[in-house]
């Protein structure tokens, strides 16, 4: 029973080492430079893919409209990979004014001249 009680303080001594890495583990490792998944069209809230600053990454593989307020991330992409076939389309949704669109193709670690911060819809064919 002694060995026994040894090893289990022993396993629950690495395991608190663990627990007490995994926060800062987190916050650097995962929430920068995220891959996008083959088969998903990822938006990026900075440029080069988050691989310089914390930020969020959505990611989507069904086809549609997704209005990116539903993730509160209107406005906020700074790079695109397309890990999916067909291509893409972004919107910039505008009060008073006609909506801008793009049909893009491809990974965008910069998005086109004025579309930085300004997508607001995303439709995948
Ligand atoms: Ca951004
Ligand atoms: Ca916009």
């Amino acid at each position: 029973m002694r060995i026994l009680r040894v090893s289990a303080a022993a396993v629950l001594s690495a395991l608190a080492a663990v627990a007490m890495a995994m926060p800062a583990a987190n916050a650097t490792v995962t929430e920068r430079n995220q891959p996008c998944p083959t088969g998903y069209v990822c938006l990026y809230e900075h440029s080069d893919f988050n691989r310089h600053a914390d930020g969020r990454m959505l990611k989507w593989n069904e086809s549609g409209r997704k209005e990116l307020g539903d993730w509160n991330f209107r406005e906020k992409t700074s790079s695109i990979r397309d890990k999916r076939t067909g291509g893409f389309k972004v919107t910039d949704v505008r009060t008073g004014l006609p909506d801008r669109h793009l049909d893009l193709n491809g990974d965008y670690s910069q998005l086109p001249s004025g579309w930085n911060d300004d997508i607001d819809r995303l439709e995948l064919p």
